[in-house]
């Protein structure tokens, strides 16, 4: 028997949260180590210094220490479809950025008016939307590796004011998120766990 992999996750981190749901979507046994930032586990540091979360440690040795790396480690050909590395290049850009400055104005130097940075986002939003009116999916009718790379920060930005997301003019983006967010995939990915140490 091959050992499995181990993931060194967080389960609220959505760059972790995007790697668990392909994990699971491709059916791989992983061992889950639950980290806590503050607190994280030498074990860890010592293979990927760089600190952040998901960590994949798989059995030959290599470290895969970007979230999109342990996707494209596990995603099948089938979910490689479309522009997915333009959208993910927004996501994980333009798109994060204005998140972090809406959702955690008080963590940056400058004076930050949070909203003016919801509504940068906001217009990232509304091109989803036009997409999702021609497709169900990002990428055509079936779940794809953009789905699944962008819905944890799409559901962090909307659970930052859900009042405010909700009231939104987006029916496609947010009929979107609730289906990801109902989805087993998602559900079976946000089980919680206790911090990992080694016993
Ligand atoms: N580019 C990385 C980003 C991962 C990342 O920033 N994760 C956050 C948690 S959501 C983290 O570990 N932060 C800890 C830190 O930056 O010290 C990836 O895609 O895996």
């Amino acid at each position: 028997m091959s050992t499995p992999p181990i993931l060194y996750t967080f389960r609220r981190c959505p760059y972790a949260i995007r790697a668990r749901m392909a994990l699971k979507h491709a059916g791989i046994e992983y061992e889950h180590r639950e980290v806590v930032l503050r607190d994280r586990p030498p074990q860890m540091m010592e293979i990927s210094p760089k600190g952040t979360v998901p960590i994949l440690a798989l059995a030959d040795g290599e470290v895969l220490e970007e979230s999109m790396d342990i996707m494209l480690w596990c995603s099948p050909p089938e979910w490689l479809v479309g522009d997915w590395q333009a959208l993910v290049e927004v996501n994980d850009g333009r798109f994060k950025e204005n998140l972090d400055r809406y959702k955690y104005p008080n963590r940056f130097e400058e004076e930050v008016n949070p909203e003016a940075y919801r509504d940068e986002v906001l217009k990232i939003l509304r091109q989803y939307e036009r997409r999702l009116g021609e497709s169900r999916y990002f990428c055509g009718p079936e779940l794809s590796i953009a789905d699944v790379a962008l819905a944890p920060f799409v559901r962090q930005f909307a659970n930052t004011d859900r009042a405010w997301f909700d009231g939104q003019e987006l029916p496609n983006v947010q009929k979107w998120l609730g289906g990801m967010l109902a989805s087993e995939l998602f559900t079976e990915s946000m089980e919680k766990f206790e911090q990992w140490r080694e016993s």
